[in-house]
């Protein structure tokens, strides 16, 4: 759905989630200002129990005049707006956590895990950091130029920093592009960051670090705060992981119609951003970085599949099979047994190249963005950055570079050559703030050599840390191939069972 598409209303209400928060105004208010440019009747509202008195909220509202209006629950509707559009912003009209009005038509713009699936209007996007990012994309999109002359920019940024505890638990590149981008008043964001805690809250913080569950075998700590402010669990969980014997946590409370969940981690073997994967799957959406993640568990979700027990008891359970589930290898030191696997041989698949002193003088500092996440680079003489079938990026040197690779003469096709991602790699001169997809640049190359492997699929979960990589493991499920290359039984790796039937055939 775009935003242009709903231009046809003349009347438009939006409705941001009960007891809200800076992300649903936010998001709310930059698309309440896009209907409003085009001359259109827009109301931007919320209800619930509760009307806001939260210090940095009413400090963003009072600060940019926000028109956020609060309608008690049961006010009657009046016809045109009844009859209008209705937009629920962060949230889905329908579920839990926003108070119901009728209305005849109704959009959703919401970065939650899909509840509502019968409203045909709709953009959910649930792997994205806030919903504020949605909208930003979107606005986008509509052409519409923003600015922060009526501080949009900064409520948009406010949204996505809150619900990203500060920008830490990030999960996805598209938010990180934002954060870069938006234009935003950053002496009022250090203001609204230091009005971000109330006396009440500092309370509730104090008693949920008093109430820990430790678990000795592994070391993680799983902690239930009262409902406060999302923040407020990265505070705890930050705190947690100081202690000597805690070396992961999670920590989570109620929040709207489900729960919040702040993870983090200090030790290599767990991935955050994985273990809140793990522990949202199917009932809600998590990620992050290595060391700080975050999530969300619907509640109707978490009810339907587990309701015979309480959220903290499915926490622990879910920690302790994390680690039960996982074989850890360490492939420097690892025997690897090759009797029960096949040898393959890779495939010469095409994958795109670019020479960085093609695109900036030598000496530019860029940083080239991926899925995977950031990494910054010098442009140099001899620099190449590889694009490989999977969309990931790495840098390699020339020389090395034409040993092992052949040119060839086609045009570079990303949704050709590359067999699955989402985000098209950007790369940014450092110096000037540009940003470009490094597609525009690339040519193509197959491999020269043969890569011989053996193989075999994974019946179990392991976490393979590579003889290159001794800081990060990967990742591999059952299905997916652990492989080692034929004439090295130390360079042992995950291969992803999708690309591994792409990539690979059996010799
Ligand atoms: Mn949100």
């Amino acid at each position: 759905m775009r935003l242009a598409d709903l231009l046809p209303f003349k009347y438009i209400t939006i409705q941001c989630h009960d007891n809200p928060d800076a992300d649903t105004i936010a998001s709310g208010y930059a698309i309440y200002m896009y209907y409003k440019s085009k001359d259109k009747n827009v109301r931007l509202i919320y209800s619930g129990p509760n009307e806001i008195t939260k210090a940095n909220l009413r400090l963003l509202i009072e600060t940019f005049k926000i028109p956020l209006e609060y309608v008690e629950k049961g006010t009657p509707i009046e016809d045109d707006w009844k009859k209008g559009l209705w937009i629920t912003a962060d949230c889905q009209y329908g579920a839990g956590n926003v108070t119901h009005f009728d209305a005849d038509n109704v959009a959703i713009i919401d970065h939650h895990q899909i509840e509502i699936d019968d409203m045909p209007l709709n953009t959910i996007i649930p792997g994205m950091g806030s919903c504020s990012t949605i909208v930003y994309g979107m606005l986008k999109e509509a052409g519409f130029e923003i600015t922060d002359d009526a501080g949009i920019g900064t409520a948009l940024y406010y949204g996505l920093y809150t619900d990203t505890n500060q920008l830490s638990e990030l999960s996805n590149p598209v938010d990180r592009d934002m954060a870069d981008e938006v234009p935003h008043d950053a002496a009022l964001i250090n203001t609204l960051k230091n009005t971000n805690i109330s006396l009440n809250e500092l309370e509730i913080a104090g008693v949920a670090m008093l109430r820990y569950s430790f678990n000795e075998d592994y070391g993680f700590a799983v902690v239930k705060s009262q409902p406060c402010d999302p923040n407020i669990l990265g505070l705890i969980s930050d705190f947690l992981l100081q202690v000597d014997r805690i070396k992961t946590c999670v920590v989570f409370c109620q929040n709207g119609d489900g729960y919040k969940l702040s993870v983090r981690s200090c030790v290599k073997e767990v991935n955050a951003s994985e273990l809140a994967a793990f522990l949202t799957e199917g009932i809600g959406s998590g990620g992050g970085h290595y060391e700080k993640a975050g999530g969300f568990i619907s509640e109707k979700l978490f009810r339907d599949n587990f309701d015979a027990i309480s959220p903290e008891i499915y926490l622990s359970n879910r920690m302790q099979k994390y680690y039960e589930m996982f074989e850890v290898i360490y492939a420097a030191d690892y025997d690897i047994d090759i009797e029960i696997m096949e040898t393959y041989v890779k495939k010469k698949l095409p994958i795109g190249y670019v020479k960085a002193k093609d695109m900036l003088p030598i000496g530019t500092p860029i940083t080239v963005r991926s899925l995977e996440g950031d990494m910054d680079l010098t442009v140099e003489k001899d620099l190449i950055i590889m694009i490989g079938v999977k969309g990931e990026v790495y840098p390699n040197k020339l020389e090395k570079f034409k040993k092992s690779n052949q040119p060839l003469e086609e045009a570079y096709d990303y949704d050709k050559f590359v067999l699955e991602s989402s985000y098209i790699p950007t790369i940014k001169n450092r110096l000037t703030g540009q940003n470009e997809l490094i597609t525009r640049y690339a040519s193509v190359c197959v491999p020269k050599g043969e890569v011989k492997i053996f193989a075999c699929p994974l019946d179990r979960y392991v976490k393979v840390f590579t003889a290159w990589d001794k800081e990060k493991y990967m990742l591999g499920k059952p299905g997916d191939y652990l492989a080692v290359r034929c004439d090295d039984l130390h360079d042992i790796y995950v291969i992803e069972k999708k690309i591994f039937g792409m990539t690979y055939e059996e010799v």
